[in-house]
């Protein structure tokens, strides 16, 4: 111990995020980390793949999942540290769910979410990974919607997601609005349905629904190329905001502004898409 060294403890709040790594930084548990650190939570990763994008073929992705004792052992020992019952000052309450990617990992996290007292699961459905088998990606976006989707508190799917989970064509504003609706039927959920750059128009529209409030998000688009990380970091803030306590649509508000002030703030590398920077904000 140096002799500056004080025994004060901090307790900021907890958030988790079951998530794959993006080996560029850009996307998966390395955004939720990253998004959480700058919103003041404490970040807690579970490991459930690895993705590295393959420069020869595309950028498509190369998809390893991790083994499910290892998952298991993950949830095992983060439940342990700060879950109900641990006796950590900042109880972890607030979880985020990522890319699963394979059904087995799917019953692994739904096992543990049933099990756990999340007062919070914000659903991120990533639902298809480019390169992978589809019919492999079908079995895993059944799964999803079957085993992960009725555990939700919080759900933020694309403009692919929110027809895929709604069963509508999503064209504009209006039918974006029904697709969140309907997924809040299916699921209980607050609804953050992303338009982003697929809607026509000069603004980045999002529509929120819990049930009772229905909202309108918009943001001037910044480009007309979509960057990635911001469906990760827009999840992601969502579970920080929830964490610290924020109701679902101060949670939603707060998670739009920061992924703007991200994206005008992006990052270009050799890849032919650019990261969002969560430091934007600053
Ligand atoms: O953006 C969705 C996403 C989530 N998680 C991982 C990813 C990606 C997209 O590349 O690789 C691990």
């Amino acid at each position: 111990m140096t002799s500056n060294a004080v025994d004060t403890q901090t307790t900021p709040a907890v958030a988790l995020t079951i998530a794959g790594s993006e080996a560029t930084g850009g996307a998966g548990a390395q955004a939720d980390l990253k998004t959480f650190q700058e919103l003041g939570v404490f970040g807690i990763v579970n490991l459930t793949c690895i993705v590295s994008f393959d420069p020869k073929d595309n950028w498509n992705h190369r998809f390893v999942p991790v083994d499910q004792q290892v998952i298991a052992d993950q949830l095992e020992a983060t439940t342990a540290a700060y879950g109900a019952g641990s006796g950590a000052p900042s109880v972890l309450d607030t979880v985020k769910i990522g890319m699963l990617g394979s059904p087995d990992t799917i019953s692994t996290v739904a096992t543990a979410l049933s099990e756990g007292a999340f007062r919070n699961v914000v659903l991120d459905p990533v639902l298809i990974c480019k390169g992978q088998e589809p019919g492999h990606a079908l079995d895993t976006d059944q799964a999803l919607k079957a085993q992960i989707l009725p555990l939700a508190t919080f759900v933020t799917p694309n403009h692919f997601e929110a027809e895929s989970l709604s069963g509508l064509e999503i064209t504009d504003v209006e039918s974006l609005t029904a697709a969140a609706v309907r997924i809040h039927e299916l699921s209980g959920a607050a609804v953050l349905a992303k338009g982003g750059v697929r809607l026509a128009g000069p603004d980045a529209i999002d529509v929120f629904y819990d049930g009772e409030t229905l909202e309108v998000l918009s943001a001037p688009k910044v480009g007309d190329v979509a960057v990635s990380g911001a469906g990760c970091s827009l999840a992601a803030a969502v579970t920080a905001e929830l964490a610290k306590g924020a109701a679902p649509l101060e949670a939603a508000r707060a998670a739009k502004d920061f992924v703007t002030a991200g994206i005008r703030n992006r990052v270009a590398s050799g890849a032919p898409f650019d990261a969002l920077w969560q430091g934007g904000p600053r």
